[in-house]
């Protein structure tokens, strides 16, 4: 579908106020666009920032707030709306615009299409996945650093869903860049499946899907397989493939994709924490260490890597993949990011060491999947010692059943926190002791007091924090400032 946005200078309808919304805005101004504005709230967040920032420049042409209106949607003059993420397209009020024969995209289409015109030299690498985008994003970004730092006109833009949207990323790249007609850009971008379902003309270089488990389901009608179908189409805006061996849905399946379009270039890379087979990325053993590796060729020793857990090798080694399908070799200076990379805040997150227990901040772990990718990749690199969780929040409507089996392996205590503390307790199985606290002022000393030497005290919550925090950051370093507090009982934290 091909709209042509800014050549038709048409009004638009953004629909979402949120970080998306704003770069919309933001974006179509700076080239002259009238918009209108619909927001499903009566008081989004950012409406005042809104309104400061662009009704005087007078493109601003009308807002509606609360229920979507069916008139507001269909003005005549507007042929496109541009959808953010937080809001289903499948609404009835957005269906009947697009049976009406408006365009219906989000940001990155926009994105898509703007980025051929303004950067001929692009590459662009997708990211999607349940569980570990925001990781292998940013070690993708990491990793593309110390390649272009060798190449004069290279730059590197990590954007999407990880936070910064395409759209602000594209404009500071025009703003900030005198010649971007002979710039090589290299785009690494986290992609929702919401942002998946409003994309179209995307023309990545390589795309991933790093795995599949329940989320989101709220969006589609409970379905698994409408999410992971959702997910597959990135592939069918790719010419080369990353996927998880292991992990069956993320095998490109060949429904969405249109051979015609990628038959001349196509070809994939598969990873997996198994051994390799020749020109694939895995995990091979040799003489009691564990390596890194393509084919039989070994890498690197898991040893040198600094993200903590073998969920983080699988994030590793998707990471690499990508960088080799770019042909871009993998030399010494590249691979010396691992040695450093520790990851993002939140996402198993080293704390401290006292007295030999280690406290890692999971707060990013807000679903079954997340939660048990973190009790699986670090239960394995313990020698002698056990994993006290602390869990619980806002669970989301989960059913923690699928948790039983893990903690039986992994786990010796758990201490539980907030609303949906006594769901958790129900499925922990009897001989695993279990403490109602509350809160994590109270489970961190708690923790402290189950853990002996050589365990690990995780705060992975399976949970949203929504109930007891603002945001799973603020949980994150709640829980950092509780571990604090105990240290300072110690003479020494030890160095990790
Ligand atoms: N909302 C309404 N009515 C509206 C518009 C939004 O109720 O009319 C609500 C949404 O349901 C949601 C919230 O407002 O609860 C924010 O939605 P949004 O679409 O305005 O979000 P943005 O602020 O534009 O942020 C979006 C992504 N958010 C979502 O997909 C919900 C951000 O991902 C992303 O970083 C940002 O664009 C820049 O690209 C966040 C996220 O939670 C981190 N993503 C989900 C995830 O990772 O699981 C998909
Ligand atoms: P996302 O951006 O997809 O939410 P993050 O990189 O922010 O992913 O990590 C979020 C959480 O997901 C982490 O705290 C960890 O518990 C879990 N996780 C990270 N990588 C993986 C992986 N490869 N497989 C499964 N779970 C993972």
């Amino acid at each position: 579908m091909s709209i042509n946005l800014i050549m038709s200078g048409n009004p638009v309808l953004i629909v979402g106020l949120g970080t998306s919304g704003l770069s919309v805005a933001s974006y179509l101004s700076k080239r002259n666009i009238p918009f209108y504005v619909a927001d499903s709230r009566f008081n989004p967040p950012e409406i005042d920032k809104f309104k400061a920032e662009f009704e005087p420049h007078g493109l601003l042409k009308g807002i509606s707030l609360g229920d979507f209106d069916s008139a507001f949607f269909n003005l005549s003059e507007v042929q496109t709306l541009i959808v953010s993420p937080g809001v289903a397209i499948t609404h009835p009020v957005i269906q009947e615009a697009k049976a009406n024969g408006k365009a219906v995209i989000g940001d990155v289409e926009l994105f898509a299409q703007e980025v051929k015109k303004v950067c001929p030299q692009h590459h662009i690498i997708g990211i999607t996945g349940s569980n570990g985008k925001s990781t292998v994003t940013t070690l993708v970004g990491e990793l593309l650093s110390v390649y272009v730092k060798k190449s004069a006109f290279t730059e590197v833009i990590v954007a999407g869903n990880i936070g910064l949207p395409v759209l602000t990323a594209l404009d500071n790249l025009i703003e900030n860049n005198q010649d971007l007609a002979s710039t090589q850009v290299y785009f690494v971008l986290e992609l929702s499946s919401f942002q998946l379902e409003t994309t179209h003309s995307l023309s990545l270089s390589v795309a991933t899907i790093l795995n599949i488990t329940p989320n989101h389901l709220d969006r589609y009608n409970g379905s698994v397989e409408a999410y992971a179908s959702v997910k597959q189409h990135i592939y069918a805006l790719a010419d080369k493939w990353v996927y998880n061996r292991e992990d069956n849905a993320t095998v490109p399946t060949y429904r969405n994709i249109d051979f015609s379009q990628h038959s001349s270039q196509h070809s994939s890379i598969t990873f997996g924490l198994d051994a390799p087979q020749e020109n694939q990325f895995g995990l091979i053993s040799d003489s009691d260490q564990v390596f890194l590796a393509l084919g039989t060729q070994k890498i690197l020793p898991v040893s040198s890597v600094k993200l903590m857990g073998q969920h983080n090798y699988a994030n590793v080694l998707t990471s690499l993949a990508l960088i080799q399908s770019l042909d871009i070799k993998l030399t010494s200076d590249i691979l010396a990011v691992l040695n450093n990379f520790t990851g993002l805040p939140h996402r198993c997150e080293w704390v401290a060491s006292i007295n030999q227990v280690q406290f890692i901040n999971d707060s990013k772990g807000t679903s079954l999947g997340a939660t048990i990718a973190s009790i699986e990749g670090l239960g394995p690199t313990l020698k002698n010692g056990k994993i006290i969780l602390i869990a619980g929040g806002d669970g989301k409507g989960a059913d923690f059943s699928q948790l039983t089996h893990i903690l039986e392996k992994y786990v010796q205590a758990v201490v539980l926190i907030g609303r949906d503390a006594h769901k958790i307790a129900e499925i922990i199985p009897k001989n695993i002791s279990s403490y109602m606290a509350e809160t994590l002022d109270k489970a961190v000393p708690i923790a402290q007091d189950f853990a002996k030497a050589g365990d690990i005290v995780l705060l992975s919550p399976v949970c949203a924090s929504w109930d007891q925090y603002p945001s799973y950051i603020a949980r994150g370093e709640h829980f950092k400032a509780c571990v604090g507090k105990l240290s300072q009982g110690y003479n020494k934290i030890e160095n990790n």
